[in-house]
């Protein structure tokens, strides 16, 4: 049976270090697109092995994304193959990530719906590490 809106579960993923406006603004398109939102934090285990080196710890990470009133649930991401059962397991309708992302999750179309949000243009981790450096300097 298609959900509407007002009861459709939406999941999308991210390490959201050094939180910033591209983060909040696909969270808040990601809110806008359902009526429950979960949020897959990846774990400090799991960004070692994307090559991202952190600055804030996962719990930190963590808090500040659940903190958000976009946000009503996040879990642990701890690896790429977990997807499927988290979309299964939270009854998910609708995956969503940035256009950066565009195509790398169209297999999970069999479980539900998948949208990639517009990346928010002039900001990203690691631009604000870079700047941060080069001041630095
Ligand atoms: N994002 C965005 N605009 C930016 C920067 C990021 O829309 N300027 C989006 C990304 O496209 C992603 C989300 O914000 O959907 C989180 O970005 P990152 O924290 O960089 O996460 P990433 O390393 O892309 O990890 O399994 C999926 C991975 O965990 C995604």
């Amino acid at each position: 049976m298609l959900k509407l809106k007002d009861r459709k579960k939406v999941i999308t993923y991210g390490t959201f270090d050094l939180f910033h406006l591209g983060h909040l603004r696909i969270l808040e398109r990601a809110k806008l697109l359902g009526s429950h939102l979960t949020v897959g934090i990846s774990t400090d285990e799991f960004n070692i092995l994307k090559g991202k080196q952190c600055y804030y710890p996962f719990e930190h990470r963590k808090r500040i994304v659940r903190a958000l009133g976009c946000v009503d649930e996040v879990i642990p991401e701890y690896d790429w193959n977990q997807k499927v059962s988290d979309i299964i397991n939270n009854d998910i309708d609708l995956f969503v990530m940035g256009s950066d992302w565009k195509g790398k999750f169209d297999h999970l179309m069999d479980y539900c719906s998948v949208l990639y949000l517009e990346r928010t243009k002039g900001v990203s981790t690691t631009m604000i590490k870079e700047d941060l450096s080069a001041i630095n300097r």
